[in-house]
């Protein structure tokens, strides 16, 4: 099992105050690339920071300030690598009334650069958490449902992700990078509302826009990661991704020598992937969904930094990053 391991003497990170004046994708600013870690590496020790910043605004449900907080601790840390995030404002009709939410997102031309035909690949993270204001064990009042593993984790690697590939001279392929709100359900349980999808706001949301602006036929894959801290971490083998996505990250992890980490539990999971899949794009959802002894930590107040740990987010990285070279490969038809 990996330990974790707290990394509370890193400096801050990111200046909260981005410079708005540097050109799109220039990829400049402290957050790129000049890290301690070589270039092209995910740096866990950046990734972490992100998620501690992320848990320190608290519960994020939708609509809640503190995921107000998490969207422009996103947007300034992109600005900050002198990239042009873009806010995607809409009102989500959920069987608690109208909730107000945002995703971001941000572009990294390939080759073709400025191309709308050019091939794109998504890779896509939540930040929102799930919501409990009314699911309280009376005797738990005080206590707090955190998403360190299930939100902050998973976006902390998206951001860390786009500071690597800013230190790229030049893609094959566009990445957009989606930061996405809403994906869990308002109701207690994913399917409580019957005969209404009470889930993936935010993903459905940008498809529907993809397709509906026709730039969806551009998107050749999409890869959604969540749940990626668990400090004991085997990536589920999904029932509901597309097969060959996933056996390239399965063949990823076994080149990096981390064959371990994944192979884990055959079964179909729903999650955002299932958004872009709708709409006809190749999707894989790398996900971890047994956190804690028979999964107790998943949805529960123990979804805390402690149960996360820096070393699993090395270890995502590693599989990730190499995972999307054959994605890329894939994405152009290789
Ligand atoms: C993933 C993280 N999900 C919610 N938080 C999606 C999901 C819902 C996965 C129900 C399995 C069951
Ligand atoms: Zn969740």
């Amino acid at each position: 099992m990996l330990r974790s391991k707290r990394l509370w003497s890193l400096p801050p990170l990111l200046a909260l105050v981005a410079c708005a004046a540097v050109p799109p994708i220039a990829c400049s600013g402290e957050g790129a690339a000049g890290s301690s870690s070589a270039a092209g590496d995910l740096d866990a020790a950046r990734a972490w920071a992100h998620l501690e910043a992320q848990v320190a605004f608290g519960p994020r449900p939708s609509g809640s300030a503190a995921a107000e907080a998490t969207r422009a601790y996103i947007e300034a840390a992109l600005k900050d690598m002198g990239l042009q995030p873009v806010r995607e404002s809409f009102t989500a009709s959920t069987p608690r009334g109208p909730v107000q939410m945002a995703n971001v997102y941000v572009d990294l031309p390939g080759r073709e650069r400025g191309a709308e035909s050019a091939p794109m690949l998504l890779v896509v993270s939540h930040y929102d958490t799930k919501r409990f204001d009314d699911h309280w064990d009376p005797a738990q009042q005080t206590a707090r449902f955190l998403g360190a593993n299930d939100g902050a984790s998973n976006t902390a690697v998206l951001l860390e992700l786009a500071r690597v590939l800013c230190a790229v001279e030049e893609r094959d392929v566009t990445y957009r990078l989606l930061f996405v709100d809403g994906e869990e359900a308002v109701l207690w349980n994913w399917d409580d509302a019957r005969g209404q999808v009470d889930n993936r706001y935010g993903s459905r949301h940008h498809a529907a826009e993809l397709r509906r602006s026709g730039r969806g036929r551009s998107v050749k894959a999409c890869v959604v990661i969540d749940l990626v801290g668990d400090e004991d971490l085997v990536l589920d083998d999904d029932m509901n991704s597309d097969r060959t996505l996933m056996r390239i990250f399965r063949e990823a992890a076994r080149a990096e020598g981390l064959a371990a980490h994944v192979n884990g539990r055959r079964i179909p999971i729903k999650d955002d992937h299932q958004s872009f899949m709708e709409i006809g794009i190749p999707s894989v959802d790398l996900i971890d969904l047994d956190y804690g002894p028979d999964n107790s930590w998943w949805h529960t107040t123990e979804d805390t930094i402690e149960h996360c740990s820096v070393e699993s987010l090395e270890v995502f990285g590693k599989i990730l990053l190499r995972g999307l070279e054959g994605v890329e490969g894939f994405v152009l038809g290789r």
